[in-house]
């Protein structure tokens, strides 16, 4: 039986919540379907942990990190102490350190969820949104001056390359070509951001030559966002910097009826370092510690992980799970209406694999 490492980092308010629901579903998944043992180790690195240690994760967290096969992420973020020491001393150099560039961030419009939208089938929106991941506007690029003083400056770079901007958009355009649609959106801002986002278009219009089979168009990320609202299902696979595709994944979340739904993938597609698999939503301190989170965006990206792992049959047996339980609309949690708590929603995906 083949044995996976996964470190698993709860984190913050609801991360440490749904988490747990989904490492029972993807164990359960992967016994049964691929004979295959996920081993956990859980790592208490979170505010709580920068409270007592003065740091967000051991000196040697980053190596002792790198010896997984994944990492199973929840969420961090907690209002007693500023995000420049928790997003930034965890989540987002965990992105750089191990080169996970691609964030995969699908949205699909499940039967049974409600759509904010009018006339919108189960479905009718389905896209993977490809985010670039280690660079753009999230770079650590910027500074002071005089601070504390009415002249105080603070710059932020926002860093684009060649290579960045490159491998992101093709590993976009690969993925499109693996859809029926073969459709590409790349989104940009050249109009105003003329450095970062010419070099970005220059890219794109080098790379999508090499994809003559996949349809791709270049559109505005303000009038992106008007058609993630307008005409969602036009979208098949959309590329966008750091930045752009954070924000259009919160409107992607909503069209399609919840963020309690969306999964992420922070990939290294070199496997030379862990990958990590996090729900998109953040911490959520404000339902923490009621039990009533939504686990299936957490469910879902460990069907990601499945995935990258190689366990197909046990990534594909987590969806169809979580799609009979939305479908059948017998337990809801508050975010989809429903009163149901975090744990019989974990419960009854566990129940629908079988
Ligand atoms: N699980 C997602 C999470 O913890 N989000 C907190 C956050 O601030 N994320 C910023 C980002 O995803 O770039």
């Amino acid at each position: 039986m083949a044995v996976y490492q996964i470190a698993v980092i709860g984190g913050d308010g609801i991360g440490p919540e749904v988490i747990e629901q989904a490492v029972r579903v993807a164990e359960a998944a992967a016994r049964q379907q691929d004979r295959a043992e996920l081993h956990w180790t859980r790592l208490p690195w979170s505010t709580a942990y920068y409270k007592q240690h003065g740091r967000m994760l051991p000196e040697d967290g980053w190596d002792q990190l790198r010896t997984f096969d994944a990492i199973l992420f929840g969420a961090v973020g907690d209002p007693s102490v500023p995000d420049k020491i928790t997003v930034h001393e965890l989540l987002l150099p965990m992105r750089r350190k191990f080169d996970q560039y691609v964030n995969l961030r699908p949205a699909y419009l499940f039967a049974g969820v409600p759509c904010p939208l009018v006339g919108k089938k189960p479905g009718d929106i389905d896209m993977l949104v490809y985010r670039e991941n280690t660079e753009g506007e999230y770079a650590p690029v910027g500074g002071h001056l005089y601070p504390g003083t009415e002249n105080h400056i603070a710059v932020q770079t926002g860093v684009f390359t060649r290579r960045g901007c490159e491998r992101i958009l093709r590993a976009a355009f690969e993925a499109a070509r693996q859809r029926p649609r073969k459709k590409l959106t790349s989104i940009t801002k050249s109009n105003a951001q003329v450095y970062g986002m010419g070099l970005w278009d220059d890219v794109f219009h080098t790379v999508r030559r090499e994809y003559p089979d996949v349809e791709s168009h270049s559109l505005l990320v303000d009038a992106a966002a008007m058609d993630f609202v307008r005409k969602p299902e036009s979208f098949d696979v959309v590329v966008a910097s750091n930045l752009f595709g954070d924000i259009l994944t919160d409107l992607s979340a909503a069209v399609t009826g919840s963020i309690g739904l969306a999964s992420s993938a922070n990939i290294n597609p070199t496997k030379q370092f862990p990958s990590m698999f996090e729900p998109v939503h953040g911490s959520a301190p404000d339902i923490a510690g009621q039990g009533i989170a939504n686990p299936l965006a957490a469910i879902l990206s460990a069907a990601l992980m499945l995935d990258h792992l190689g366990l197909k049959a046990s990534a594909a047996v987590v969806r169809q799970a979580v799609s009979t339980v939305l479908a059948a609309g017998k337990v809801k949690t508050p975010d989809l209406g429903g009163h149901n708590t975090t744990t019989q929603m974990g419960d009854a995906v566990l129940a629908a694999l079988g």
